[in-house]
């Protein structure tokens, strides 16, 4: 499926039909090679990439997007996408959908400085016609030196729309920390990592982001999925904290402050403190019963004298 064709034919005018974005040979190589540059993204934050961080393109669905709306209506999304390179570089983009709502994408083609963001906004309107609930699959990618791709789902709705008060669920847990690299004499070349779990169970997740920048999607995803998506996020151990946000599609958003040099457990050690915890309890109680037996003891020590005394006929007993 390569898109709407009058988009297509937008594009051909913006560009000069020049270009070769309608070659349906380098067109087919877009589609099979979607997932490479997110993959290389990950593999980069992994191995080499612990260097440089990303070295990549990126791109990102804005929160400001409009992922749903009634028959009829014009919705725009607009796509964030960022040149991690050092070098400024030039960049096409195109779109394609599956139940033709596209209208315009703009900018066509951008250069990008080097660690600059730009957004392009892609404008639909759903067909009048459309079945409420009917969801379209819009896929935005660059072409160029790097063809990263990002898909969105768009959802017709009727006219009182779709709502969604609940913030998605976001967990983490840290895969390397900062153990003895964590102050500012030794932290140089150390890094650490956080993987990161988000999901949103009513409208589905538009997007992970973090501050400072740097979350790296382990699969591409569709923004308004509601299964899980995962992301990795990897600093050196110089930079110690970071904010992440998972935001829905209605622009609910949790957000959570990780600072990887704050005191923390391992399962391990959860379950020592538990166990350390359990046996104070049971020493309390121990001690507890120690000295009420030892207090009835003496107690009875004490009774005894006035027994004797009975004993040599002073007072009689019973
Ligand atoms: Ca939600």
């Amino acid at each position: 499926m390569l898109g709407d064709p009058a988009l297509e034919r937008h594009y051909d005018e913006r560009n000069g039909g020049g270009n070769g974005l309608l070659d349906p040979k380098i067109a087919g190589r877009s589609q099979r090679q979607t997932l490479l540059p997110q993959d290389g993204g990950t593999e980069e934050s992994g191995t080499l990439g612990r260097a440089t961080l990303q070295a990549i393109t990126k791109v990102d669905l804005g929160t400001n997007s409009q992922l749903n709306g009634p028959r009829g209506s014009t919705l725009q999304l607009i796509f964030e996408v960022t040149n991690f390179r050092q070098t400024p570089m030039q960049y096409f983009f195109r779109v394609n959908d599956e139940l033709s709502y596209l209208r315009a994408l703009n900018p066509g083609s951008a250069t990008i400085a080097p660690d600059q963001t730009i957004n392009v906004v892609v404008t639909l309107v759903i067909n009048p016609n459309a079945e409420v609930g009917a969801r379209d699959k819009v896929t935005f990618s660059t072409e160029g030196v790097d063809r990263v791709s990002q898909a969105a789902f768009v959802t017709v709705t009727d006219s009182t729309g779709l709502s969604d008060s609940y913030q998605p669920g976001l967990w983490y847990t840290y895969s390397s920390r900062c153990e003895g690299r964590s102050s500012p004499g030794t932290c140089a070349g150390a890094f650490w990592t956080v993987e990161i779990t988000a999901r949103d169970y009513e409208t589905g997740l538009l997007r992970i982001s973090s501050s400072p920048r740097g979350i790296v999607y382990k699969a591409p995803f569709t923004a308004g999925t509601r299964d899980d998506v995962k992301a990795t996020y990897t600093a050196s151990c110089c930079q110690p904290k970071v904010t992440i946000t998972a935001t829905d599609v209605s622009r609910n958003a949790r957000t959570v402050s990780l600072d990887v040099t704050d005191i923390w457990l391992n399962e391990a050690g959860i379950a020592a403190v538990v166990l350390g915890v359990l046996l104070l309890i049971a020493l309390i109680v121990l001690l507890v019963i120690l000295i009420r037996y030892c207090v009835r003891r003496r107690k009875r020590a004490q009774e005894l004298p006035i027994y004797r005394s009975d004993a040599r006929g002073t007072r009689s007993t019973r």
